[in-house]
């Protein structure tokens, strides 16, 4: 099926927050933040922002009638800082204008006193400050000593992985608007509707019905706007609680760079021990996770480092440690791969390290090391799919690696200036929440007299095309065409108590809840046609909108069917609700079962480098990916293909870089290069596994957002592997990303 908004998207016409015409009298906020990383506020001046022309308001922490507090995980974030600010760009206060102009012209009008504290950036020199967001934690299996015993050879050393901006199109944004009797609802470009509702409840002091959250859609999150649409939203909601008039809160391009959270920067220590054979026998990590100025998602983001410490490899003694460091920067926050791909940076990083040492290819030690069915994560779940090794193996026959490198050795040896390079990469991801409890979810159906259908969810539709999944769904439990099915907005007073739209789960847990949901009605539909019929109701079918009895079409059909359920007052409305079985977690041991599957795959990279330049070009990625039943084909490979860019971005081109005050300089596109359509592979092949798929993943097709963006690792050690056959006396670090700057450096570097 295509994806449903495919052409609202081209022609323009799709709705976004800041489409939706405005009521007549609507305000305009913008947030006022702080120029400084880390001070005390000795004073705050609103007097000439608020006369200005146009300005009606500026709100404060004194002005929040409930809980000045926004944090998800632990209580640690005001939604206006009062006495000392932690980062630059933390709001202070939200000005409230006529206009979005008018606002920000006197944004600058506002007259803070600084007294200026020391600034930490690097994670490292914050943990040994002891500034740690909250307690370390550990992840460990076998015995560390004796895998080191068992090692013929021991290598260390460390890796940097950089932040990433998530660049959604559409910036981060709300619309609340009063409703009768002091209610608001809340339109946002948000993952996670209810946490915005809880949120702007806790905020104004209210209870949670009294905020409605509306949802169409998003242009994009990627982790974003999981729970970092909720500061806007909240000031928005606060500003129509003061003023009862709407309220719009768009942030600007520039804004929304400077002050939301990006993916975490991280600094890594390893030692990986390895027997004669190449087997890895030990595995010992320390993460100093960046996690900027406040908890965020840290704690959860922290958890799936430790998860995914060794990819797709078993390794039989692990020691796997975290610290999230407190640090004088904007909170990092969720990014897709939720702190997964820097645990597998630094584990493809300490294998190339050690395959250099030992003169041999990388690849030699990845495939002896990975996951055989029946071995066991070092968190104890079992794996049991061997999809790891199939897709590898898939990859060797289907695209025949072995000549593909030998391919990249000729050319080297043909071209002096020009250099090829080609790595394997290899990812496991995790599907599920880490945190159990919200892996749940709810789904409303109701078929109307007509026959045609609508459905809710809690699932929000961010351009990674669930809604057309949905719709997909729902015709199929109820075998009728596409066009009778309508999605709904997901709205928090239509499907409560919603898990953001996150963690890959999307499809999974909210498709089966709407499963769940058809089936109730499809057997309430069937029982009156047998009714009707005057057959055994076992033998009814519904097939393209027929009625079957066996394989005898009956000549009664979906539209009169369900007209004379409604007319025999049939219940044609169900709310499904579902929850992953077999998950749980230990935390007080780290170990147990956490995720419904895992998802596997292997991608073959090969680049081109111009070295005279030090630039360099993606000349193809060849991908077996473990898709499962791989019924969603073209929305799938358009997730394949934009993960795979969005990581290769984040490994190569994307530099977050700060300075020491904590000042951002990568603050606009012309200094934060992402990667474009010529950056992006010159050619992308994608083949599914074949697979049973899972029976927890939605019709067995696998969950897809996030573990392809792993594929773009690749991206750094073929470029790696580029500059190796040029200058004999590089001698590489792991530092991502890979910009053509250190690729020249690295040309040229002297022994
Ligand atoms: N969000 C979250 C996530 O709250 N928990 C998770 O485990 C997760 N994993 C990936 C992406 N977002
Ligand atoms: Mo996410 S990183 O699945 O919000």
């Amino acid at each position: 099926m295509k994806n449903i908004d495919s052409y609202g998207h081209v022609s323009g016409s799709s709705v976004y927050v800041d489409d939706i015409p405005e009521i007549t009298g609507t305000l305009h906020a913008v947030p006022i933040y702080s120029s400084v990383a880390h001070a005390r506020i000795l004073n705050i001046d609103i007097t000439r922002a608020k006369n200005a022309e146009g300005v009606v308001d500026v709100f404060m922490a004194k002005d929040i009638p409930g809980e000045n507090q926004i944090g998800g995980i632990l209580p640690d974030e005001p939604l206006f800082a009062e006495d000392e600010v932690h980062f630059i760009g933390q709001p202070i206060a939200v000005i409230i204008a006529i206009s979005h102009f008018a606002a920000r012209e006197a944004r600058n009008l506002v007259e803070i006193e600084y007294e200026e504290l020391e600034v930490v950036i690097d994670p490292r020199e914050a943990k040994k400050k002891g500034h740690l967001l909250f307690p370390p934690r550990t992840f460990a299996n076998g015995d560390l000593k004796k895998g080191i015993e068992e090692s013929e050879y021991l290598f260390s050393g460390s890796v940097e992985s950089g932040g990433q901006e998530h660049l959604y199109i559409e910036t981060q944004g709300s619309y609340a608007i009063p409703q009768e009797n002091k209610k608001i609802k809340i339109i946002c470009s948000t993952q996670g509707p209810t946490i915005v509702q809880k949120t702007a409840a806790r905020v104004l002091g209210l209870q949670m019905h009294n905020i409605e959250v509306d949802v169409t859609r998003l242009g994009g999150a990627f982790g974003g706007k999981e729970d970092q649409a909720t500061a806007w939203a909240v000031m928005a909601a606060l500003a129509v609680y003061k003023l009862k008039k709407p309220v719009k809160l768009i942030l600007d391009r520039d804004d929304d760079i400077l002050i939301t959270g990006k993916r975490h920067p991280y600094s890594s220590d390893f030692i990986i021990g390895l027997d004669k054979d190449l087997k890895i026998k030990s595995y010992e990590v320390t993460y100093y996770q960046n996690g900027g100025a406040a908890a965020d998602l840290s704690p959860a983001i922290m958890e799936r480092t430790l998860f995914h410490a060794t990819n797709s490899y078993f390794i039989p003694n692990v020691k796997a440690t975290a610290f999230s460091c407190r640090t004088n920067i904007v909170p990092f926050t969720a990014f897709r791969g939720f702190g997964a791909p820097q645990a597998m940076f630094v584990i493809e990083s300490a294998i190339a390290h050690a395959a250099r040492e030992l003169g041999i290819d990388k690849s030699l030690i990845q495939e002896r090391n990975l996951f055989k069915p029946g071995d066991s994560f070092h968190y104890g779940q079992v794996c049991n799919s061997g999809n790891a090794m199939k897709s590898w193996g898939t990859l060797q026959s289907q695209y025949n690696v072995e000549a593909e490198k030998q391919r990249v050795r000729e050319f080297n040896l043909n071209n002096t200036f020009l250099k090829k390079g080609i790595s394997i990469m290899p990812i496991c991801f995790g599907i599920s929440f880490t945190k159990t409890p919200m892996n749940q979810a709810r789904a409303l159906v109701h078929v109307y007299q007509d026959g045609s259908i609508g459905i809710s969810s809690g699932a929000v539709e961010m351009g990674q095309g669930v809604n057309t999944k949905l719709i997909q769904v729902a015709s199929a439990a109820f075998n009728i065409d596409y066009s009778r099915v309508k999605i709904e907005s997901t709205n928090t007073t239509r499907v409560a108590n919603t898990s953001p739209t996150a963690a890959s789960t999307g499809a999974d847990l909210n498709g089966k809840a709407l499963q769940i949901a058809c089936n109730e009605i499809v057997d309430r539909l069937k029982r009156k046609a047998a009714e009707i019929l005057q057959a055994d109701q076992e033998d009814i079918r519904i097939k393209n909108e027929e009625v079957f009895v066996g394989n005898k079409a009956s000549g009664l059909y979906w539209d009169e069917l369900v007209e004379t359920a409604f007319l025999s007052r049939v219940k044609l409305s169900e709310v499904g609700h579902y929850t992953t079985p077999v998950i749980d977690f230990d935390k007080t041991i780290e170990k147990g079962h956490p995720f419904a599957y895992h998802v596997y795959g292997t991608a073959m990279t090969i680049v081109h480098l111009d070295c005279i330049k030090g630039t360099y070009a993606i000349d193809s990625v060849k991908i077996i990916h473990d898709s499962g039943s791989n019924v969603f084909k073209s929305i799938d490979r358009g997730q394949i293909e934009g993960g795979l860019v969005q990581g290769i971005g984040w490994m190569t081109l994307e530099e977050l870089k700060y300075d020491n005050k904590g000042i951002l300089l990568a603050d606009s596109l012309s200094k934060y290069k992402v990667p474009d359509i010529y950056m992006a592979p010159l050619s992308i092949e994608i083949s599914a596994l074949e697979t049973d798929g899972d029976e927890l993943a939605l019709l067995k097709s696998k969950a897809v957002g996030e573990p392809p963006f792993m594929y773009g690792i690749g991206a750094y050690f073929a470029l790696q592997n580029a500059i190796e056959a040029f200058n004999p006396n590089y001698r590489p670090n792991y530092d991502a990303p890979l910009t053509p700057e250190k690729v020249l450096l690295g040309l040229y570097e002297v022994k």
